[in-house]
C-alpha cells in the first residue's frame, strides 16, 4: 500500500521510485521481521551486517560523488532512501542520516582529497560506520558552549572532553568530533579512529526510545591524532551546523515514513476491527482521525519534495530545512499518537508498530534541534530578531 493522496509519485524520476520499491522490499523482507524483538529486548541491530547490506544496495552517501563510490544521485533520492528506512524504525533512519549526512558530508565538503580518498569509499561500502560528535552533557541546543578542546603539540592534535547522545558510539569506526581549538578558541573538526589511545566509545543502556540502535557517549582523555586528520577547509560554528542541516532534511523526510506506516497500520487495522456490529472505519470519529492523518501527511509529502528540488538547485536556506524538520516531525508525533489510539488496547502492543513510533519519535523531536529551537530558527528568520538568548 503506497500513502500517496496527491500522486506525488507522478513527480519522482524513474530510478527514484525502482530504488524505493526495491530497498521497499528488502526492508520488509530481512529488517522488518527483526524490529519488534530488537527494541523490545533493546538488542540493538546488527549494524555490523545491515551497513554492508546498505552499501550494496547504494543508499550510503546518497549524493555525494561517484569518483568516491558514492551514489552520486541526488537530494531527492537521500531524502526516499530516509523515507523508507524510517518506514521501518526510526533508529534505522538515524544511521542512515547520521552517516550520509554528519560523516561522510563533512568529509566530503570539508576533508582533504587524501581524506576522502581514505574514508568515503568505506563508508559507502558500509565496511566503516561513522557517528558525530557535537552535543556534550552540558551543550545541546547550544554547541557554542562545548567544553571539548583540541590542542596542537608537535605533530599532533591531542583532544579532551566528552561528547553525548551519539548515534551508533559504541560501533563506529569512525568520528566526526567538534572541538575548541585550545590557543585561539575557535571550533574546528577532526576525523577520530575506533582504537585511538584515549578515545572511549560506550553506548547508553535502559533507554526508552531508539532501543533497536546505538545511542552513547564518547570521550577523550589526552587523545593524540594525527595533524592531517584535521578537516582542513572549515572553522567555526557553520561547520558542524551545515552538516545538521543534511540531518535534519534527512529527518523530515524519515517523519514521513514513520507517518506512513502508522496511518497504514491504523487505517488497516479500522477496516478490520468490528465494534457495535459494524468496521470502526465506518464510524465519523475515526473518519475524522483518518481524514486528519492523510492530510498531514500529504502537506509533509509536499513540503519535503519541493525541499529536495530546492537542495538540488543549490537554493536551499537553513531555516527552511528548519520548517520541514519541525513540521514533519509534528506531523509523526501526531500519527503515532492518533494511530495507537484507533488500535485502542492494542495500539500499546508491540506488536504493532505505532507505540514504537511514538517512543522513537520524541528522540526526533528533540534531536538535530528541538522543536523549539526550530521555531526560534524560523522566528529569526522572518523578523530578523534572535530570541535564543537573553541580551
Ligand atoms: P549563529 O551565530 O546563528 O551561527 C554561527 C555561524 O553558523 C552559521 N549557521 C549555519 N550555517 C549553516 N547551516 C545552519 N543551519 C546554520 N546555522 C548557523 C551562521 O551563519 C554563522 O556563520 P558565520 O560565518 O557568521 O560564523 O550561532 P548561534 O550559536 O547563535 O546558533 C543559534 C542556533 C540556535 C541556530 C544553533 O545553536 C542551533 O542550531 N542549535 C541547535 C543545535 C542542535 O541542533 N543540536 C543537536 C546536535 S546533533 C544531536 O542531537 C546528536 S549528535 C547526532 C546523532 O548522533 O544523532
Amino acid at each position: 500500500m503506497f500513502v500517496d493522496y496527491y500522486k506525488i509519485d507522478d513527480l519522482l524520476a524513474d530510478e527514484d521510485k525502482l530504488l524505493r520499491d526495491s530497498l521497499r522490499k528488502f526492508l520488509e523482507d530481512n529488517i522488518k521481521p527483526l524490529i519488534k524483538q530488537a527494541w523490545h529486548k533493546q538488542e540493538k541491530l546488527d549494524f555490523r551486517t545491515i551497513a554492508k547490506q546498505f552499501g550494496e544496495l547504494g543508499i550510503l552517501g546518497s549524493f555525494i560523488e561517484e569518483k568516491y563510490n558514492c551514489p552520486g544521485a541526488t537530494y531527492t533520492t537521500y531524502g526516499i532512501v530516509c523515507q523508507e528506512v524510517e518506514r521501518i524504525d526510526s533508529a534505522l533512519r538515524s544511521f542512515v542520516a547520521v552517516n550520509t549526512g554528519l560523516v561522510m558530508y563533512p568529509i566530503w565538503r570539508y576533508g582533504s582529497e587524501d581524506q576522502k580518498m581514505k574514508f568515503l569509499p568505506k563508508l559507502a561500502s558500509g565496511e566503516k560506520i561513522g557517528c558525530y560528535g557535537l552535543t556534550e552533557p552540558d551543550a545541546g541546543s547550544d554547541p557554542s558552549s562545548m567544553k571539548t578542546t583540541a590542542k596542537k603539540i608537535k605533530d599532533k592534535w591531542v583532544l579532551n572532553g566528552s561528547k553525548m547522545w551519539i548515534t551508533e558510539a559504541e560501533i563506529a569506526d569512525v568520528a566526526i568530533v567538534w572541538a575548541k581549538d585550545a590557543d585561539d578558541g575557535k571550533v574546528k573538526g577532526f576525523i577520530v579512529e575506533k582504537g585511538t589511545p584515549g578515545f572511549y566509545q560506550k553506548d547508553l543502556e535502559e533507554l526508552g526510545s531508539m532501543r533497536a540502535g546505538g545511542v552513547g557517549e564518547l570521550a577523550f582523555t589526552d587523545c593524540a591524532i594525527p595533524l592531517e586528520n584535521r578537516l582542513p577547509n572549515i572553522e567555526g560554528l557553520k561547520g558542524p551546523f551545515s552538516c545538521l542541516n543534511m540531518a535534519r532534511y534527512g529527518i523530515s523526510w524519515g517523519a514521513i515514513g514513520a507517518s506512513m506506516d502508522c496511518f497504514e497500520t491504523a487505517l488497516t487495522y479500522s477496516l478490520d476491527r468490528k465494534q457495535f456490529g459494524e468496521p470502526i472505519a465506518s464510524y465519523q470519529l475515526v473518519q475524522e482521525k483518518l481524514a486528519n492523518m492523510i492530510t498531514e501527511i500529504t502537506k509533509a509529502q509536499l513540503v519535503s519534495l519541493r525541499l529536495s528540488q530546492l537542495l538540488n538547485e543549490n537554493k536551499a536556506t537553513p531555516a527552511q530545512i528548519s520548517l520541514a524538520k519541525r513540521n514533519n516531525v509534528r506531523t509523526a508525533r501526531f500519527c503515532a499518537q492518533t494511530a495507537r489510539e484507533i488500535l485502542g488496547a492494542n495500539g500499546i502492543s508491540l506488536d504493532y508498530s505505532p507505540i514504537r513510533h511514538m517512543a522513537n519519535i520524541e528522540s526526533v523531536y528533540t534531536y538535530e534541534g528541538t522543536d523549539d529551537m526550530h521555531t526560534l530558527i524560523i522566528g529569526r528568520d522572518i523578523t530578523g530578531i534572535e530570541a535564543f538568548r537573553k541580551k
